[in-house]
């Protein structure tokens, strides 16, 4: 009896000690920044001392990191059910992964690290927003976390106008840029007052006055540089503007490239009006002060989370949920399955593993998160999970790592690429382009009728996926 008392006395003690040493996780969502980020160098202008101190810190640059999905919903939805949109049929902004006959019974991230004994807690957009019955502020995602807020806060521009850029949509246009393409200066100067910044308060908050009885998995979503750009006037002042330099595009760039629908493409209607008020560079240091806002409120959560008791063993893992094109392919937006929409900033902390100032260059993509972070917080690996872990890539950075990866784009688009090349294809008309970034970077020469790419071409093609799940049921 006194054997088997000590015994189970010992059990008790080594799954309390075990529970202690599973690491925290701060999982935290940039809303469509690109890599405008210094230490990702995709716009050499750009001020983000906190992204850039973060890498100093052991943030790890994953350079070549891409989204499964290149919009807000569908790349959301698929990393955080670990599932690709062409799986479960989430494929746009209008469609929630709860209407999904093959999504909505899969344990998204937070519910698994629920699961496994972690308090699974958020703040800010991690879910894409959805109405929903009951719900008045919609369906955020509450439903996943053990301990949901919601965010508040934000302050308008001092223009009652609009749009405040004095932008004009073309008559007709209805698209969401009619609107939201827009950019201003907001009323008091004063970024404390915005919604982003009261969140990072509230998460550094969290983690110096908490005590957790149980490791946590702390999701924190910020909402900027979405769209509209508007931030105090002290961000558009640290980019004069008759400083900023756009990126080098070549004129006929879209003359190889049919589009989804089979059509000759053309650029969209923002880069147009854009274009057409010669107004580029104000569109450009828009982004970039929305950006130097953003960074700033990172800069109060990890700096929230270097002094709290929490800094030596929490993973920190910072995404953005895909690319934003500023005038390359003659866009201004996401949604392609182009690099400039694809490519996403993904940094990686684990304390005593990711070195100092350093870039990895494996190719990842965001699906993989949700594998990864299971792996090393050391849950269960969740057989429904189609990326896949790249914790050796963490423990030696400069290995090779480059097996293709998906980008899916609504019913029938995907991208593959492997860290040289890229191919897309659109299967409804067979549309396809192959890049080869080697030494064309920014996709400027599609090669895909080039007899020299043709091997290229065949084994990147294969790798295509030939199920798909229809569109699921709109909200
Ligand atoms: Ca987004
Ligand atoms: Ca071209």
């Amino acid at each position: 009896m006194k054997v088997k008392y000590i015994s189970v006395l010992l059990m008790l003690v080594a799954g309390l000690a075990g529970a202690a040493e599973k690491p925290n996780v701060l999982f935290v969502a940039i809303d469509d920044l690109n890599d405008w980020v210094g230490c990702f160098g995709g716009n050499p202008q750009v001020q983000t001392p906190s992204l850039d101190k973060f890498n100093a810190e052991g943030g790890m640059v994953m350079f070549d990191a891409h989204a499964s999905s290149t919009v807000c919903g569908p790349s959301r939805s698929s990393l955080l059910t670990g599932k690709y949109p062409h799986k479960t049929g989430v494929y746009g902004n209008t469609t929630n992964l709860r209407n999904a006959p093959k999504a909505k019974d899969l344990l998204t991230l937070p519910q698994y690290f629920s699961t496994h004994g972690y308090h699974a807690l958020s703040r800010g957009k991690i879910f894409h927003r959805h109405p929903w019955p009951g719900e008045e502020m919609g369906d955020q995602g509450q439903w996943a976390f053990d301990e949901w807020v919601q965010d508040k806060g934000g302050v308008g521009p001092i223009s009652k106008e609009r749009p405040v850029c004095g932008l004009p949509a073309e008559p007709g246009d209805t698209s969401y840029h009619a609107k939201g393409f827009d950019w201003g200066s907001t009323v008091g100067n004063d970024e404390t007052k915005m919604k982003d910044y009261i969140t990072a308060e509230w998460a550094a908050e969290q983690l110096n006055t908490r005590d957790f009885e149980k490791p946590f998995f702390m999701a924190i979503g910020l909402s900027k540089p979405h769209l509209p750009w508007y931030v105090p006037q002290k961000y558009f002042d640290m980019y004069p503007l008759d400083e900023i330099e756009l990126h080098k595009t070549i004129p006929n760039d879209l003359e190889d490239i049919l589009n989804k629908y089979g059509k000759p493409a053309k650029p969209n209607g923002t880069w147009l009006r854009v274009e057409k008020a010669g107004r580029h560079k104000e569109a450009v240091r828009a982004y970039l002060a929305t950006i130097t806002f953003l960074d700033d409120c990172v800069g109060v959560l990890l700096d929230g989370l270097e002094q709290s008791k929490y800094a030596n063993n929490t993973i920190v893992m910072l995404w953005g949920d895909h690319g934003w094109h500023l005038g390359e392919k003659q866009r201004y937006g996401k949604t392609m399955l182009w690099q400039e929409s694809c490519r996403v900033p993904l940094m990686v902390k684990v304390p005593g593993v990711t070195p100092k100032n350093k870039r990895c260059d494996g190719v990842v993509n965001l699906i993989d998160m949700y594998p990864t972070l299971i792996d090393l917080c050391g849950l269960p690996k969740n057989p429904e999970n189609d990326g896949r872990s790249f914790v050796k890539l963490l423990h030696n950075p400069d290995m090779q790592w480059n097996t293709p990866t998906l980008s899916d784009y609504n019913y029938g688009g995907h991208r593959i690429y492997d860290g040289r090349y890229s191919y897309i294809v659109f299967t409804e008309k067979g549309t396809e382009e192959l890049y080869d970034h080697q030494n064309d970077p920014m996709e400027w020469h599609n090669q895909v009728n080039n007899p020299e790419y043709e091997q290229i071409k065949e084994r990147l093609k294969v790798l295509v996926p030939t199920q798909r799940e229809p569109e699921s049921p709109k909200n």
